[in-house]
């Protein structure tokens, strides 16, 4: 494989699902190793190169970069914030163990860039909440905001002190048709889309007035590359970087719905995920992203409902 390869560690999960059918369709198939914890399967074994990678096994990750040499590296392997409140202690050494053993291998070798994920849950609950801030107040209170502040930190002292090209986005949750997310607090948003197609009504675990920041996956998506291809002197953030596309309420996307699928009923039962909701803010100021690489959403809340639905009964061949 030639050294111009793009290795993606975490594949499987919703972004790198979708991230490495996008990285392939814009440098080649062949050019995007694809790697999980779990063997892949499916179109994305098919149509590239897949391997096995726990990337806190260094030994192995030592081998996959020997035998392919990448130039550039998209680290998602991670526990989100509901899963590693359950087990914060491997939340924690997944989260940073993982993200050391990439910034370690970008320092030593001939790695350009690293793309490495933050969230809102850097943010905490004495973070202005509306609107919030590139630079402010981050008193993360569950494990994966810890992590993911602790990993901001390291990725700016990285660029700061050895060089490393790091690019980072605090993304809101992530909302797309074509991969389930797993274990975020913002994963109703994804679910109640199915629930609405397959039984007409969805129990939401956030109580109906909890606002969250969103992002539609083809904008995470654009967001994420437009921010790997920028020059480097645009790019002054090198911890991470406040992205948004729109802020809604569980009672609100349900509105989106019913718009759509007119008798759509939601009811509500909050649990623990509701504590790490009001932690987070409820709407983000992305000035920053916009100002240093253009940085501007294309979906609203009824754009993306419109298309979820779309999409989801294309998929499972449901007339509308
Ligand atoms: C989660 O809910 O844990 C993630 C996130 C906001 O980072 N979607």
């Amino acid at each position: 494989m030639s050294t111009d390869s793009i290795l993606i560690i975490g594949s499987g999960g919703q972004l790198g699902t979708e991230l490495c059918e996008t990285l392939r369709g814009m440098y080649g198939d062949a050019k995007v190793v694809a790697t999980d914890v779990r063997p892949l399967t499916g179109s994305i074994a098919e149509s590239g190169p897949t391997e096995v990678l726990d990337i806190l096994d260094k030994q192995r990750f030592t081998e996959i970069l020997d035998q392919y040499k990448p130039t550039q590296i998209y680290h998602l392997a991670a526990l989100l914030s509901a899963t590693a409140e359950r087990q914060p202690k491997l939340g924690w050494t997944l989260n940073m163990d993982g993200l050391f053993h990439v910034l370690d291998a970008a320092k030593e070798r001939n790695i350009s860039k690293i793309y490495w994920p933050s969230s809102i849950a850097v943010f905490g609950p004495n973070t202005p909440r509306d609107q919030t801030p590139q630079h402010c107040v981050m008193d993360p209170n569950t494990i994966y905001g810890i992590t993911k502040l602790a990993g901001e930190r390291y990725c700016e002292y990285y660029f700061e002190k050895h060089g490393v090209d790091v690019r980072s986005i605090r993304y809101p949750g992530l909302i797309g048709y074509k991969s389930a997310p797993g274990g975020g607090t913002t994963d109703y948003a994804v679910d109640i889309y199915h629930q609405a197609l397959q039984q007409g009504k969805y129990e939401c675990f956030l109580s109906e007035d909890t606002e969250l920041p969103m992002l539609y996956m083809p904008d995470a998506l654009r967001a994420t590359i437009n921010l790997m291809e920028a020059p480097a002197e645009n790019i002054k953030i090198r911890s991470s970087y406040n992205v948004a596309g729109m802020s809604f309420t569980p009672d609100q996307i349900a509105a989106s719905i019913r718009n759509e699928i007119p008798g759509f009923e939601i009811s509500y039962a909050p649990d623990y995920r509701q504590q790490i909701a009001n932690s987070w803010p409820k709407s983000i100021d992305d000035g920053t992203a916009r100002m240093d690489w253009g940085w501007k959403p294309e979906y609203d809340l009824q754009a993306m409902t419109g298309d979820m639905l779309l999409h989801l009964r294309e998929m499972n061949s449901i007339k509308s």
